[in-house]
């Protein structure tokens, strides 16, 4: 059985609004998938989006109650933060984390499409590019693009990217990708109602690092 299926992401209810506890606990298991990679430069990578999951939980275990959903959370950090507002606590780092999402989302798709450069079919670098420019592009400067470029050329080979997602396990390409394709429905439609939700609250903003 793949980490993948392991823990998918929850079906949203009819108002898309996003559980935070199931939210928390799913996104939780997406950081060990960027171990497997293989290289140093993603430890970076891997320490912002713990370092986010890790600011939202902090906010919502002082009161699950109140939090059950992420958008309760931005409404109360708007109330209480009215001047620093959205550039501040849970609100700020579930903006960045959920366009680490969008890559990722990007970058599954992609594959699961089957897309590939024909000329180094085992590279993986026209999906990630692609990601890179759906998601985060836009928000980097030149240092933070420049990173980009160094974590591209120590991407892993598509076929050591499906062992990574399937455990270590040898698996089929096919059947990998099956998986991915069932994880990305839920995946998916979690991170468009995130995103949704900062277009509706006017929570979006895009000042670059
Ligand atoms: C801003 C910013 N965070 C931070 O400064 C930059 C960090 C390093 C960014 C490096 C860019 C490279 C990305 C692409 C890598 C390609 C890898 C390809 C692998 C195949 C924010 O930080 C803070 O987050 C916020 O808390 C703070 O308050 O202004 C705010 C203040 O600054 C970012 O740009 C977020 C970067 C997230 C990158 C996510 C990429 C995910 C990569 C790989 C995942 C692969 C595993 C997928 C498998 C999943 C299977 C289910």
């Amino acid at each position: 059985m793949s980490l993948l299926l392991d823990h998918l992401f929850t079906d949203l209810p009819p108002d898309r609004a996003v559980d935070t506890g199931l939210f928390l606990d799913s996104v939780s298991h997406l950081p060990a998938f960027i171990d497997c990679l293989g290289s140093k430069v993603f430890s970076l990578i891997k320490s912002d989006i713990i370092g986010n999951i890790t600011k939202i939980r902090g906010v919502y275990e002082k009161d699950p109650q109140r939090f059950v959903t992420l958008q309760q959370i931005l409404e109360a950090e708007r109330q209480d933060h009215a001047s620093e507002w959205p550039k501040v606590g849970a609100t700020l780092a579930l903006m960045w984390l959920k366009r680490g999402l969008r890559f990722i989302q990007i970058l599954l798709q992609s594959l699961a499409d089957g897309e590939k450069d024909e000329n180094n079919p085992n590279l993986i670098r026209v999906s990630i590019t692609k990601a890179y420019e759906g998601s985060l592009k836009r928000y980097h400067g030149w240092l933070v693009q420049k990173i980009f470029k160094a974590a591209l050329m120590a991407a892993p080979y598509r076929s050591d990217f499906i062992k990574a997602l399937s455990k270590g396990e040898e698996v089929k390409e096919e059947e990998c990708l099956e998986k991915v394709r069932h994880f990305l429905v839920n995946f998916t439609a979690t991170v468009d109602a995130i995103y949704d939700m900062y277009t509706e609250l006017n929570a979006e903003l895009d000042y670059t690092v």
